[in-house]
């Protein structure tokens, strides 16, 4: 018999899959359809190369993983879509104006000054308790502002909701990925119109606020013919932002856990009842983030394995495929772990790592500039990137327990990064806490978990979600190996 089964779309920064899920018998079932990778694309925009989202082929990708999906599985109830944060394509009576761009374009520095000769950044900080981060989208739409694209756009539709507007028609903002634009009032959770206008922003640029949980829409009849479905299936808003999304699947024994949402990014952090805003939290740079069911999501956007697929990307050379890519970091893991010259520990925070290009030389300048040796060769620059980002997060976490109070004893590493098992080792000896790395999938089991509660296939509060993740998917445990942050 058909099983009763949601569709997840989930486009990370690095690859995007299209996976199955449902839940019986007190357990997930997850299935993974396509997986496709994200590769930006740089095009020349006359004053010099702007870097964008190939968001066509994307969409391209996801509707053949979506088509393969229901032909799997022809019980699908309903799709959900997550992403990265923050980018946004501009639309013009519907229709998308050009690609969207990526964060890491270098055009955001003139915005973040923009919007704080018109803001301090302390009044940002209290109204929308966001972290700073060049790239919010607060900052990029300055630019855009500036340079005059915005002039012929009537709506921004973040990433997820652009996608779910191809499927369905219909423009909503959905609550979660709302809050990484810097235009939402951390208190009241709807779009401070008052910023906006002071930014010179139109206060319906974006499209209403919808939360996880609520039918976005039905699909487009030509949209349905094309996947191979009856029109009006619906899609479900989830926690569209990636983050939000994984950190429903944290398995969460109980308070003192912090959670490292670890992939192109890592997001450390804990989940709390509501907001701190206070000026001790803006100068840790901590954000507060909306998760959903209401939870706040507070945590820090630390670098990530991006350091380290960035690297690779500059040993291989151009051109290498991602299956090279993954067979390459697995060596490298283990040639990594076999080292025992002391590596340098680096700023993995400094912005001059944001931007693609020559990783391993930007980590040597560091040191350089530092008298410090850089690491020598491949395996002590993977080392060293590991160890940095373990003190990285080791910080967050003492950052944490001074912010909110409480005290972390456990660590929950989720997505493609809890793989990486030397990182998790020197997480746990870094930190002095134990680490249980899993599931890889997270967001993903996320995305899944809130579409089957709307759709009745499972019901309670999160709590109850995240039983279920943790009766289904058994955690790797990794007990710190010296005395805290003694490695
Ligand atoms: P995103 O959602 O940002 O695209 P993922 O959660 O998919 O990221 O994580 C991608 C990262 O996971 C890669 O950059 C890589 O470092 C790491 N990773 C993926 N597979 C493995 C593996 N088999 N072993 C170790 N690390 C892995
Ligand atoms: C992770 C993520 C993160 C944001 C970044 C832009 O994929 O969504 O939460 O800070 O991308």
């Amino acid at each position: 018999a058909a099983a009763a089964a949601v569709a997840a779309v989930d486009l990370g920064a690095t690859s995007g899959r299209v996976i199955l899920g449902g839940v019986s018998g007190g357990r997930i079932r997850m299935r993974h359809v396509a997986r496709f990778p994200n590769q930006p694309v740089r095009l020349h925009e006359g004053n010099g190369p702007g870097l964008h989202w190939n968001i066509t082929e994307l969409y391209r990708s996801l509707s053949a993983g979506l088509a393969q999906a229901f032909r799997e599985e022809p019980g699908v109830r309903s799709i959900g879509v997550d992403s990265w944060a923050v980018d946004y394509g501009l639309l013009r009576g519907g229709k998308l104006l050009g690609l969207p761009y990526h964060y890491r374009d270098e055009r955001t520095a003139a915005g973040v000054q923009a919007v704080h000769a018109a803001l301090p950044p302390e009044e940002l900080y209290s109204r929308s308790g966001l972290q700073h981060l060049p790239f919010n989208t607060v900052f990029q739409l300055a630019v855009d502002r500036e340079r005059g694209d915005l002039d012929m756009a009537d709506r921004a539709l973040l990433v997820p909701d652009l996608i779910a507007y191809w499927l369905t028609g219909r423009e909503v903002t959905e609550e979660t990925n709302a809050a990484t634009t810097g235009l939402l009032d951390a208190r009241t959770r709807q779009w401070d119109t008052e910023l906006m206008a002071r930014l010179g922003l139109a206060g319906d640029l974006f499209a209403p606020l919808i939360a996880p949980g609520e039918r976005i829409g039905g699909l487009l009849p030509a949209v349905a013919a094309e996947l191979g479905v009856p029109a009006g299936l619906p899609v479900t808003a989830v926690g569209s932002h990636d983050t939000a999304s994984a950190v429903v699947a944290v398995p969460f024994a109980d308070e003192d856990a912090a959670f490292i949402s670890s992939g192109t990014w890592s997001l450390v952090g804990v989940e709390l009842p509501s907001p701190v805003l206070t000026a001790e939290s803006q100068a840790a740079n901590f954000t507060n983030e909306g998760g959903v069911d209401g939870r706040i999501r507070y945590l820090k956007n630390v670098s990530g394995l991006w350091l380290l697929s960035e690297s690779i990307r500059t040993w291989d050379g151009p051109g290498a495929t991602d299956a090279q890519h993954t067979s390459n970091l697995a060596g490298l893991i283990s040639q990594a772990a076999a080292v025992t010259a002391p590596v340098p520990v680096f700023d993995v925070q400094d912005e001059r790592f944001t931007a693609p290009g020559d990783m391993p030389a930007r980590i040597a300048a560091w040191c350089e500039e530092r008298g410090l040796q850089p690491p020598r060769g491949r395996a002590e620059t993977v080392r060293s990137i590991l160890e940095s980002l373990a003190a990285a997060y080791a910080d967050v976490i003492e950052q944490i327990e001074r912010l909110t109070g409480r005290s972390i004893r456990t660590v929950h590493v989720v997505g493609g990064g809890s793989q990486n098992t030397l990182l998790c080792q020197l997480t746990a000896d870094r930190t002095g806490r134990t680490v249980f790395a899993g599931p890889v999938e997270a967001t993903a089991i996320g995305n899944v978990l809130i579409q089957a509660r709307a759709a009745g296939l499972v019901s309670g509060g999160l709590e109850e979600l995240r039983r279920l993740v943790a009766q289904t998917f058994e955690p790797v445990r990794y007990e710190p190996r010296v005395a805290a942050g003694v490695p």
